[in-house]
């Protein structure tokens, strides 16, 4: 009888402990949430790759119009008249054209898996995007079926597990923080950087800009763009600061 008790309570306190933690635990939505900025140029897609947990944000913003017809941002979808190159059963999504400078477009990533976008006035100048969302390992996109131009364009899911994957998610994460700074949201915008200053010494990132020997010269302007923010500089010395940095990382991904 004893032992029926003692089994009994220590289910109990397995139940227990098992509700805590999963009520009282952060959640991965509460941590994720970060914004990354694609900036949309003629005719392409700064960064054109990107690799994102679940619930992660991607805002594209118009930064050059040069035609005048604008861009779009576009998922590979029946619904598009396209081939399905999204994981079965996520929204899809089509700006429409975006003409003006600064315009922007955004997409709430939930589902893991790969997701393929395309510009429908640029696509075969090979206007086109990648974005992976959970563990790259699972990823399994046919890297065929596009058209010619977008096929050599678009970053491979080898390129956007390695360094080059890392240096793209490192612009898009620094573009989220500048974008984060023009919405006035401080917090969020320092909470994405130290979030990624947590991560940044261990990466192969790290390892990659020593070797190019200017490592310590991105560390300087993170940790400058931390401080920009702590004290509510100007928005022009954070984009100055993001720029400088992303020069720095745009070394990484020309091959
Ligand atoms: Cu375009």
């Amino acid at each position: 009888m004893d032992r029926w008790i003692a089994l009994l309570a220590g289910l109990l306190a397995l139940v227990v402990g098992v509700l805590f933690f999963w009520l009282g635990g952060p959640t991965r939505t509460e941590i994720a949430q970060r914004v990354f900025v694609v900036e949309v140029r003629d005719n392409y897609f700064d960064p054109p790759g990107l690799s994102i947990e679940p619930n992660d944000r991607v805002v594209w913003i118009v930064k050059e119009n040069a035609q005048g017809d604008g861009h779009t941002v576009t998922a590979y979808h029946p619904s598009q008249d396209r081939p399905l190159r999204i994981p079965a059963g996520a929204r899809p999504w089509n700006s429409g054209p975006m003409t003006q400078i600064g315009q922007s477009y955004s997409y709430l990533f939930a589902l893991p898996g790969v997701y393929d976008y395309f510009c429908a006035l640029h696509e075969q100048q090979g206007m086109v995007g990648r974005v992976i969302v959970g563990s790259t390992e699972s990823a399994s996109a046919a890297e065929q079926g596009l058209p010619a131009a977008a096929q050599s364009s678009i970053p491979t899911i080898e390129e956007l597990s390695g360094v080059v994957g890392e240096a793209f998610n490192a612009i898009a994460l620094l573009q989220g923080i500048e974008y984060l700074a023009g919405q006035s949201q401080m917090a969020l915008a320092l909470r994405q950087l130290k979030e990624f200053q947590g991560v940044f010494s261990r990466s192969i990132l790290a390892k990659a800009l020593a070797q190019q020997g200017v490592r310590e010269q991105f560390e300087n302007r993170v940790s400058m763009l931390e401080a920009l923010l702590n004290r509510g500089a100007p928005l022009s010395a954070v984009a100055q600061t993001v720029a400088q940095a992303k020069a720095l990382l745009d070394a990484l991904t020309r091959p």
